[in-house]
């Protein structure tokens, strides 16, 4: 009944006030109208791109205490406007998407004698690009995703396959070869649209092979490490979990498979997320988590999880296993019910936190919109609305929004991710948004929440 009721207003009967009891221990009857929570978030967006805009225009992204500017490489590559300008589509900021597309066409070039990591800028730049062309239709952002493409592309010409952590974006000369899983395993997604709407298959090989090298060496009971030497192919460390330096590398897997149809990445998937759930899941009495095991052995070696791991539940649920995905789901939401926002880490056996930083991050909302889409139950809008108003009410400056140095003081921390205004805000927007918003099941997000169509097509 209460979901028919919040369908209905998602489809637009905004007059639509509703009561809903709230999730277990917050059970005080609020009234839930998610026409205003979507209209707020939009509202908050601007409010942190308006600081960008005054006080940080051209750069990579704003220091929203300060108010001043950072570059991440130290020359700028327009991180924040490229991340952000899908969500302003998603959101009818015309305007707003009007200024970052112009900025980005006129100034954006990769041609830099600057060392970037090779993850990290497929993520917030190749990921923003693609996505970019396919809403907007503009083929100057397909222009600069293929320029960016081929200057990555010497960063995988080594002995395995495996890309070395970073390179320059000038002279191609790659640097660090002692590689993250997760730094290595996240990259078809781009890389494969790429080669779709370019016709060029030379990226998704690259990619896909970098995938085929890392899964190959899984350990005998089907586990990866933490990190690995590209040039060996010696695993470096040997930790596996699902956490941090690894987490999207399991993530691709799937999405691969479900948005190019590749059947040997659905192997790849079915096959790790097996072993996964049976070496690394445990259910204890504060939940379903996954723990840290020797990738060999399986011989548990930590009991730690975090802000990062938040992200499975969407995998999982993407996956099909709603089951695990809604206990998951829980098991943190009461981690970042302890604090009022979620640690960066913390030990699920005592509770312990291990680091209490919140970087603004987007996982356990952009987990809430995935169960939300496949559920319709309405736990996890109400979930996403405390999540909101805890960000909102912890992170909010008058410039913008900043990470916190602690969940337990709130101290306040001079950097903002452009991941804010990628994931953050668009996974609350979309979680409260009307569904025709973005169909859910036409497309599928890069790691970074940059929606990837499921039809796109090259354009003769
Ligand atoms: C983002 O850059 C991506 O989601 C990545 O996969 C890891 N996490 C950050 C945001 O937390």
């Amino acid at each position: 009944m209460k979901s028919d009721v919040i369908k209905m207003i998602r489809h637009g009967m905004t007059r639509f006030v509703l009561s809903v009891v709230l999730l277990s221990s917050a059970a005080s009857a609020a009234p839930l109208d998610t026409r205003a929570l979507a209209d707020s978030v939009k509202n908050e967006f601007r409010h942190a791109w308006n600081g960008y805009k005054t006080y940080a225009w051209g750069h990579d992204g704003l220091r929203p205490i300060s108010k001043t500017p950072y570059d991440m490489w130290g020359e700028s590559l327009l991180l924040t406007p490229v991340d952000a300008f899908d969500t302003m589509l998603l959101m009818g900021l015309k305007d707003d998407a009007r200024e970052a597309k112009q900025l980005i066409l006129e100034r954006l070039s990769f041609d830099k004698d600057i060392d970037v990591s090779v993850f990290e800028i497929t993520l917030r730049c190749m990921g923003s690009l693609l996505s970019a062309y396919q809403l907007d239709g503009d083929p100057r952002f397909l222009a600069l995703a293929k320029d960016l493409g081929d200057r990555l592309l010497p960063a995988f010409r080594t002995s395995t396959g495996i890309p070395y952590v970073s390179v320059n974006l000038r002279t191609g000369k790659p640097k660090t070869p002692v590689t993250s899983t997760a730094g290595a395993g996240t990259l078809l997604v781009e890389f494969g649209m790429l080669s779709r709407l370019t016709g060029d298959s030379v990226y998704y090989r690259a990619a896909k092979r970098a995938l085929v090298q890392l899964y190959d060496r899984r350990s005998p009971i089907g586990l990866v490490g933490t990190s690995i030497d590209a040039e060996t192919g010696a695993w470096k460390d040997p930790r596996s979990h699902i956490g941090g330096n690894i987490d999207s590398y399991y993530e691709y897997l799937l999405k691969c498979w479900l948005l190019f149809g590749d059947t040997e990445c659905r192997t790849m998937w079915e096959e790790s997320i097996r072993s996964v759930n049976t070496v690394l899941a445990d259910s204890t009495s504060k939940g379903l988590f996954y723990r840290y095991a020797d990738m060999n052995s399986g011989a548990p070696v930590a009991t730690t999880s975090g802000a990062l791991d938040a992200f499975f539940p969407a995998v999982l649920a993407l996956g099909g296993d709603l089951r695990r995905a809604e206990q998951m789901q829980a098991s943190c939401f009461a981690f970042w019910t302890v604090h009022d926002i979620e640690p960066e880490r913390f030990d699920y056996t005592s509770g312990r936190i291990l680091n209490a930083w919140y970087y603004l991050r987007p996982e356990i909302i952009e987990s809430a919109y995935y169960l939300y889409h496949y559920t319709h139950d309405d736990r996890y809008v109400v979930m996403g609305k405390a999540m909101f108003e805890s960000v909102v009410r912890c992170c909010r400056t008058d410039a913008a929004y900043a990470q916190l140095k602690s969940v337990v003081t709130k101290e306040q921390d001079d950097y903002m991710e452009s991941f804010f205004y990628a994931e953050t805000m668009k996974y609350f927007y979309l979680l409260f948004a009307p569904e025709e918003t973005l169909p859910f099941d036409d497309v599928i997000f890069t790691t970074e929440a940059h929606p990837m169509k499921k039809a796109a097509k090259r354009r003769e």
